[in-house]
């Protein structure tokens, strides 16, 4: 009986001390992007259990396929009532770099439930995969010490609206994609044979493609 109350005791101790690390992650949109289009990337941040009052991060991305237009506010640290004090130092699409994206908490507050830290808004400016990576990432404790972390970072394909078959090409392959699907009805997120997303797929979508077959 001794053994079993110490064994717990133990148990107790160690879950205690193996607190999971606060994940930060960037959360892409679902839907297929063309070029051209303009979609949001969420910084999302999970404290997992811990109490979290601020933090930071920069953004890499590709600067030949991706235009930052501007960074929001999430709700993570306004999410219980509290005011916080939101900047971006800068945006630098030259570079391909967002430079210090910092909310805090003002007064002796803090959070520990999952939202979204910041809203990226982008452009997508040319065809490829574009990886988006988070880096000098920091989470401050209400008593100012850094919070363990780990990073998910991730990347959006960009594909040319004519590439129905999304093969980084566009061929007679793909007039067959548009073709299998003709006469039908589209809802939202609309398929890439419904390549000018107006709700049905006709000989609209088949120039799109044919357009930019030689
Ligand atoms: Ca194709
Ligand atoms: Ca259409």
């Amino acid at each position: 009986m001794k053994n079993i109350i110490l064994a717990i005791i133990v148990l107790i101790s160690l879950t205690g001390y193996a607190s999971a690390l606060s994940e930060v992650s960037l959360v892409v949109p679902a839907q297929r992007i063309n070029v051209g289009d303009t979609f949001d990337i969420k910084i999302y941040i999970d404290p997992k259990g811990a109490e979290i009052a601020g933090a930071q991060s920069n953004l890499l991305f590709n600067k030949s396929l991706i235009r930052v237009n501007s960074i929001s506010k999430g709700n993570l640290f306004s999410q219980y009532g509290a005011s916080t004090y939101f900047f971006v130092t800068k945006i630098d699409n030259q570079s391909g770099v967002v430079y210090n994206i910092v909310d805090v908490i003002l007064g002796r507050y803090n959070v520990t439930t999952p939202a979204t830290f910041a809203v990226v808004n982008v452009t997508a400016i040319g065809t490829g995969s574009a990886n988006f990576n988070l880096s000098n990432v920091k989470i401050a404790s209400p008593e100012a010490q850094p919070v363990p972390l780990s990073i998910v970072n991730q990347s959006v394909n960009s594909y040319s609206i004519s590439d129905i078959n999304g093969d980084w090409t566009t061929d007679l392959m793909d007039i067959v994609s548009v073709s299998q699907h003709f006469g039908e009805t589209t809802y939202y997120p609309y398929p890439s044979y419904d390549a000018n997303k107006d709700r049905v797929v006709d000989i609209l979508d088949i120039i799109l493609v044919a357009r930019n077959i030689i």
